[in-house]
């Protein structure tokens, strides 16, 4: 068994999970923060036969967007270091950031 692991944007998280549950796999949505932008992002947990990984990463695929984000960054004003002004920058957010871990044991009481 694996357990596929799936960072994705808030915006796609929902159409995502509907997929994944109508096509009968279980999901576990948790609301999580990215470390660079801290801003919102989702994590889905799905565990599944090994047969099925690829299935999963392809209806992730289909569903889950890159979107540009501008961020504000500062800058010193003329060089110095204590004149801060901000200035935007463009990120491009991926639609999916997935990891697909080895399950030791599976058990549900
Ligand atoms: P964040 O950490 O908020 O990162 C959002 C986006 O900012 C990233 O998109 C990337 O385009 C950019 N970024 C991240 N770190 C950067 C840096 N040091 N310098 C410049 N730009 C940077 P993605 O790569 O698509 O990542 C989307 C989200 O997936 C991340 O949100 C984070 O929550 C998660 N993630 C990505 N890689 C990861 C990893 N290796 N381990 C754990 N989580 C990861």
């Amino acid at each position: 068994m694996k357990l596929i692991i799936s960072i994705v944007q808030d915006d796609d998280a929902l159409d995502l999970v509907e997929d994944l549950t109508e096509k009968g796999y279980g999901v576990t949505k948790l609301a999580t923060t990215g470390g660079f932008l801290k801003s919102g992002n989702t994590t889905l947990l799905t565990g599944v036969n090994a047969e099925k990984v690829d299935e999963v990463i392809e209806v992730i695929k289909s569903r889950c967007k890159t979107r540009e984000e501008v961020i504000s960054a500062m800058t010193p004003v003329m060089g110095v270091s204590s004149n801060m002004m901000p200035y935007p920058v463009d990120i491009k957010v991926g639609g999916a950031t997935i990891f697909v871990v080895d399950v030791d044991k599976f058990v549900k009481i």
